[in-house]
């Protein structure tokens, strides 16, 4: 009975793991952070993705792994009264079979906190309501240059 239990509790497990990497393999994600300026201590970064799956995601939060001090907020944009503001989201829903693509204007990271060159990475932690996280790594560009889609890494 004994064996049977620890065999039934390694099949569970299995099952799982299986589930978490079709989900992870399942989201794409491109981007781009923007170089700061002198003195600035802040940024941006975009992120493209993509999800495959059959349901929708919830991103909840975005770290930023060994860089003490440093936050990552999700920001959408709004012009109120002519005025345009950022606004704090908290959460972002990435459409089952669809795409969510952050642009300047509109859905964004606001990076505080970070000193960014243009030609380094930047590396990102997306949390996501499942409890799933995904690192993935960006380029740092100088403002207007254009997304680079060659440099995307994804570890399980
Ligand atoms: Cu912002």
């Amino acid at each position: 009975m004994k064996k049977l239990l620890a065999m039934l509790g390694m099949a569970a497990l299995t099952a799982w793991i299986n589930t978490a990497s079709a989900n992870e393999a399942a989201l794409t994600v491109q981007g781009v952070a923007r170089e700061t300026l002198p003195g600035a201590g802040m940024s941006a970064a975009y992120l493209s993705l993509h999800n495959s799956a059959a349901a929708p995601r919830q991103l909840l939060r975005v770290e930023l792994p060994g860089r003490v001090g440093a936050s990552a907020d999700l920001h959408t944009t709004v012009t109120d009264g002519g005025v345009i503001r950022m606004r704090p989201l908290a959460q972002l829903t990435i459409p089952a079979d669809g795409n969510l693509a952050m642009a300047p204007g509109g859905i964004h990271l606001m990076l505080h906190g970070v000193q960014l060159r243009a030609g380094e990475a930047l590396s990102l932690r997306l949390v996501f309501a499942d409890g799933e996280a995904l690192d993935v790594s960006v380029p740092v560009r100088r403002a207007g240059a254009r997304p680079d889609k060659a440099e995307h890494h994804q570890h399980g």
